[in-house]
């Protein structure tokens, strides 16, 4: 895997933070992305001791900042091997008939439009090589609807759709495609659910052991360090104390 380079979406927070905390110790070479800049100067210093870094701050639901953003990587990171397609958030939990529909906005640009035009921008390239690794970080949520998760669930039911429909689409150019899905993981995904409102945050993850961010990260590394004739389609997982997107062993 040395030398291999990752491009990670929403790598300042959670998954994506761990994940390219983990590349990093492996020695894969880190193109990491998202839109709060002073986090990525903090961690392009920090794992810049580690392998080469070097970050994109771009909004992935902006098409025109995706493509000049990707145009823009110095010649040294332009050939990206191992794309994790990670940004993405739940915006409210309501009813539908409730629903706020800049929420609905924001979760189908960013959710899907998003990993969309990051696909677009890196999967040619791919192809016209012959090589290359998707990962497509979904949900539970895109495996089973619970109640008040309408617009967030059907936007990770189409990262689902579009995991398989990729992986149809490039199999003849040697790409491998997989998905992540996982449940309950403690990471900001709640505060930015619930506007900010931190005790409603950290009830989601009370009385019992959530999934931590390096859980996922560790299966992403796991994933992709395969040997080549290797691809995992599809993974659930969940803490243990979860059983389904709605039953949770709580204390
Ligand atoms: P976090 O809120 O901790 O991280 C989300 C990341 O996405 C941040 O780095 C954020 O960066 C980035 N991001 C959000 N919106 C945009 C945008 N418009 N443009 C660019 N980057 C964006 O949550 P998680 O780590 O938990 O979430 C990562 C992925 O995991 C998401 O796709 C989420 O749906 C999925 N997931 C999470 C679960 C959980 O329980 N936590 C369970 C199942 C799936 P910045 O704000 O700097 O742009
Ligand atoms: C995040 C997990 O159950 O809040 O995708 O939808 S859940």
């Amino acid at each position: 895997m040395n030398h291999k380079t990752a491009f990670i979406t929403g790598a300042t927070s959670g998954i994506g933070k761990a994940t390219a905390q983990l590349f990093a110790q492996n020695n894969i070479r880190l193109i990491l992305c998202g839109r709060r800049g002073e986090r990525l100067t903090e961690l392009k210093e920090a794992l810049s001791q580690l392998t080469e870094v070097t970050t994109l701050q771009f909004d992935v639901s902006n098409r025109e900042e995706v493509f000049n953003a990707i145009a823009s990587l110095p010649i040294e990171f332009n050939k990206i091997d191992i794309l994790i397609n990670n940004a993405g958030n739940a915006h409210g939990l309501s009813n539908f008939q409730e629903g706020n529909m800049d929420d609905w906005d924001a979760m189908i640009d960013i959710n899907i439009k998003g990993l969309l035009y990051v696909s677009k921008a890196i999967i040619p390239q791919m192809v016209e090589r012959n090589d290359g690794f998707v990962v497509n970080i979904g949900s539970i949520a895109g495996k089973e609807v619970y109640e008040n998760g309408n617009v967030y669930c059907a936007s990770k039911y189409a990262v689902n759709a579009l995991n398989k429909a990729m992986r149809l689409d490039v199999n003849k150019h040697s790409i491998r495609v997989a998905a992540i899905n996982p449940g309950a993981v403690e990471t900001e995904f709640s505060e930015v659910r619930f506007k900010g409102d931190i005790e409603k945050a950290k009830n989601v993850y009370k009385g019992f052991k959530a999934l931590q961010p390096e859980d996922i990260a560790d299966i992403i590394y796991f994933v992709v360090t395969r040997p080549y004739h290797v691809n995992i389609e599809d993974l659930i997982v969940y803490p243990t104390a979860q059983a389904s997107a709605t039953i949770l062993n709580r204390e």
